[in-house]
């Protein structure tokens, strides 16, 4: 009887589909079922010898048979996506409750830190912040300043000097040399930068570090105003009141010249290794300045005079932090970097 082939070929081929365990096995099972090769195909085929009347019945059987498989494989193939999808919800599940990590944040750097402070300082004191070139003339930097042509500081031991016969600046005051110009009296301006020294570099000595100077010129400005900036100064540095003291120092860009000098912050003036032994730490040089720097920028020193001081940037953010190797604050180590 046909019926019982279509039969037992039907529940043959549903056995096969639910044995299959993956796609692709389905997909050799439905080649075989109903693919031009299988056994529903060569039924088809043997169709035109049959009776009319046995072509419409078969025809039937062959049509239903066909339908009913291929309805059992879209649902296996259904089975089959089901599991996938709960397999990847399973294993990429993401917790949307959970706090969120955020990006992670930088830090500044020491130097930076300290170097804003002082400018939000002076800025609040009616000073301009100036910014200049780190390569400069040896007018700018030596000459304007009232270097001699045959100071140390000029040699190549000290400098670094450019084939162009240029230089890198070895202090900040070329660019005040340069405010002078620009600004004319009276004027309040600070330089901060990076300068530069032929220096072997160790533990307290560096080819690159920072500086900020800072000149106020005005009339009639006096060593009195000058200890008065500078205190204000160094207590806003270390946020409380300084004792200082002046002692004569000598540049030649300042008359008189003098090097401040702060109380030792780690023994109070007693006496220690930070002060070897003092009481009192040499911090600040400054002095007025020389009316021979004034009148080669353009500012006549009858009419106009004023003060100048020097800060060594990277010595303080080192005493501050107590960071006891000037390499690390080049170093660009992010452990070390990561801590301020
Ligand atoms: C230093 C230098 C000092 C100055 C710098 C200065 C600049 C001009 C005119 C007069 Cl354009 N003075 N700068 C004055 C006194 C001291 O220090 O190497 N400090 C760490």
């Amino acid at each position: 009887m046909i019926e019982q082939t279509f039969e037992r070929l039907e529940s043959r081929s549903r056995e096969r589909i639910a044995a299959a365990m993956s796609r692709e096995e389905l997909e050799a099972v439905r080649v075989d079922v109903l693919g031009r090769k299988g056994e529903l195909a060569r039924i088809s085929k043997e169709m035109g010898s049959l009776t009319a009347e046995e072509r419409a019945r078969v025809g039937k059987l062959l049509n239903g048979a066909k339908q009913g498989l291929e309805a059992a494989l879209e649902a296996r193939k259904a089975e089959f996506d089901r599991a996938a999808l709960a397999a990847r919800l399973d294993a990429e599940w993401v917790d949307l409750t959970l706090p969120a990590t955020g990006a992670p944040r930088g830090s500044l750097h020491p130097i930076t830190i300290i170097q804003s402070e002082i400018e939000d300082l002076f800025v609040s004191m009616g000073f301009t912040v100036l910014d200049g070139p780190e390569v400069e003339t040896e007018y700018n930097n030596f000459d304007a300043l009232n270097i001699p042509p045959d100071h140390p500081a000029r040699d190549m031991q000290d400098t670094f000097w450019l084939k162009s016969g240029q230089l890198l600046r070895t202090h900040t005051s070329p660019v005040q040399v340069r405010g002078m110009q620009k600004l004319g009296p009276p004027l309040r301006m600070i330089a901060p930068g990076r300068v530069f020294r032929n220096e072997e570099v160790d533990a307290s000595h560096e080819h690159t570090f920072y500086q900020l100077e800072g000149m106020m010129v005005d009339r009639e400005v006096s060593v009195g105003n000058l200890i008065y900036f500078m205190k204000t100064l160094l207590s806003s540095i270390f946020r409380k009141d300084v004792t200082v003291r002046l002692r004569p120092g000598y540049f030649p860009f300042v008359e008189p010249g003098f090097e401040l000098d702060i109380e030792c912050l780690i023994c109070g003036g007693a006496g220690c290794p930070v002060c070897k032994q003092s009481g009192w730490v040499e911090l600040l040089p400054c002095g007025l300045v020389q009316p021979n720097v004034l009148r080669m920028s353009g500012i006549d020193p009858e009419e106009w005079n004023g003060f100048a001081f020097g800060l060594g940037l990277t010595r303080l953010a080192m005493m501050r932090y107590a960071i006891d190797d000037i390499r690390l604050l080049q170093g660009g180590d992010l452990r070390f970097l990561h801590q301020f």
